[in-house]
Formats: C-alpha cells, sequence, structure tokens
C-alpha cells in the first residue's frame, strides 16, 4: 500500500508529562507506521467537563502504510495498554489517540470520522497541527490549516512548554 501521511491529537490529564512521553514510545513501535514530527506541547484548560484537571495536549505527524482501520486499532491499544478508562465521556484520561487527518481522505464511519469533528473548534487541537502543516489544505475546506483559525470556538490554550521535535529515520 502506499505510503500515506497521517495527523494524531494527543491529550492526558492524569500523570500526562508521563503518560504522553509512554504513548510517543509506544507510537514508534507501531508497525509499518513512522514518527516524522511532534508539535510543541500545551498546557490547557479541560474543555467540555470543565471541573478536571488540566490536560496536556499536542500533535504528531506520521508516515504510514496501514488503513485507516488497522490505525486506528492501534492507537485504540495504546490506549488501552496505558489503562485508559472509559468512564465519563470528555472526562479525565490517562491519554488520548485522536486521528485527525488521514492523508487528504473524509471518512465517516459509525465509530471513527477523519478529520476529527473537534479539529476545527478546538484550539488544541488546530493549533499544534498548524504549527506542523500550516500549509495543507483541509480536506473539506480545501484551504489550507492556518486560514481557517477563525473556526476556532473553544479556547483552551493556557502555555506552551516544550519545542517541537523532528525525528530522522
Ligand atoms: N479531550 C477531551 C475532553 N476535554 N480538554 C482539553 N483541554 N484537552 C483534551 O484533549 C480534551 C479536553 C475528550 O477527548
Ligand atoms: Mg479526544
Ligand atoms: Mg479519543
Amino acid at each position: 500500500m502506499k505510503m500515506l501521511t497521517v495527523f494524531i491529537a494527543i491529550g492526558s490529564n492524569i500523570e500526562p508529562k508521563k503518560n504522553i512521553k509512554h504513548s510517543l514510545e509506544l507510537i514508534r513501535t507501531i508497525p509499518k507506521f513512522t514518527l516524522i514530527q511532534e508539535s510543541s506541547w500545551y498546557n490547557t484548560s479541560p474543555w467540555g467537563i470543565t471541573q478536571q484537571n488540566n490536560f496536556i495536549n499536542l500533535v504528531i505527524k506520521g508516515t504510514t502504510e496501514l488503513s485507516h482501520r488497522d490505525l486506528f486499532k492501534a492507537l485504540q491499544d495504546i490506549e488501552n495498554k496505558l489503562d485508559r478508562t472509559r468512564i465519563l465521556q470528555n472526562g479525565p484520561r490517562t491519554i488520548d489517540l485522536d486521528l485527525l487527518l488521514y492523508a487528504n481522505q473524509v471518512i465517516a464511519e459509525p465509530d471513527l470520522v477523519i478529520p476529527h469533528i473537534g479539529l476545527l473548534e478546538r484550539d488544541f487541537m488546530l493549533i499544534p497541527l498548524i504549527e506542523i502543516a500550516p500549509s495543507i489544505p483541509h480536506p473539506i475546506h480545501q484551504t489550507p490549516l492556518k486560514d481557517l483559525t477563525h473556526l476556532i470556538k473553544y479556547r483552551q490554550i493556557l502555555n506552551r512548554i516544550h519545542i517541537k521535535k523532528h525525528y530522522y529515520k
């Protein structure tokens, strides 16, 4: 299968530094997947359920030969490995791995919608994505991502805590 570029949002508000580092290690072991770039890490206030700890959010870029289903499954396996329990929708979590973009494809399946439904309205998804992919067109709007910030509805970003990283294979 052809090599495709994908973007994944990472979020955590339970021991976030430890869990995000661990998730990145596990992501790097996904077969037929290469981690290319990591955005800055951002401290963010909780969206949805506001009575919970702040999150750390970032976005990563990878290339893969996996189908969107196989990649989704690999990300879910990592969430489960990191003791992710689903008690409350939008509640506290050790790790959340959300597929934001899968090449330029538009996917609508009962359990998986790409582009992610929150991408344009949540600053903690769009801003880190723009940091590493400002010019790629949004698969539906066909507009460069950096020109879509007026669509942000939820501003949760408090500050940036790490600089972005490149990975070399
Ligand atoms: N994820 C949620 C619910 N609320 N808030 C922030 N700041 N960051 C998140 O990643 C987040 C959230 C559900 O996925
Ligand atoms: Mg999420
Ligand atoms: Mg999720």
